[in-house]
């Protein structure tokens, strides 16, 4: 089953929304693999963020990604790649779609609430980058069965 990976953000922390970001994808019937808090050090942002180490906001988003504690996750179903993308939208807060993450919950660029793997190839080097074999879980659900018809997994 395809996997991704997730952040929840210290923006989500700090407005006391840890809670309403996991609701949304275990409600969409996505399932939880793996799960840990963590304080994210300068050279795993570096790492994450190598796309936008150069740009004038690195120091200010470094800082925002420090300023608790974060959720890490990683979900999995089929296609939840881009499944998670869409639930999440693009990532300016006031431009994202509403009934999106970032369009209900959030006003900011920077403090857009949550990550989220934007490929297949992302999501693999994002979960080794995050998460050893141990961390995950393999389990049924009593509802597995309602989420995909038979011919869908
Ligand atoms: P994404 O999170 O939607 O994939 P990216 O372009 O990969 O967006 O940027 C990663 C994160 O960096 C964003 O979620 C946001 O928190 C922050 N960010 C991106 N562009 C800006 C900017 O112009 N100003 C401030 N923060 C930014
Ligand atoms: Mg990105």
């Amino acid at each position: 089953m395809e996997r991704t990976f997730v952040i929840i953000k210290p923006s989500a922390v700090n407005r006391q929304l840890i809670g309403e970001v996991i609701s949304r994808f275990e409600k969409k019937g996505l399932k939880l693999a793996a799960m840990k808090m963590a304080q994210l050090s300068d050279a795993i942002l570096h790492d994450h963020y190598n796309h936008l180490v150069d740009k004038p906001f690195f120091p200010r988003l470094k800082a925002a990604m420090q300023a608790t504690p974060v959720i890490l996750c990683c979900w999995e179903g089929v296609d939840c790649v881009n499944v998670v993308r869409a639930m999440c939208g693009v990532t300016n807060g006031r431009t994202a779609d509403a009934g999106t993450i970032r369009g209900d919950l959030s006003m900011s660029m920077q403090e857009n609430i949550v990550h989220s793997s934007d490929s297949l190839e992302s999501a693999a080097v994002e979960l080794k980058r995050f998460f050893i074999d141990t961390d995950y879980f393999s389990y049924e659900r009593a509802v597995d069965k309602a989420i995909y018809a038979n011919d869908e997994v």
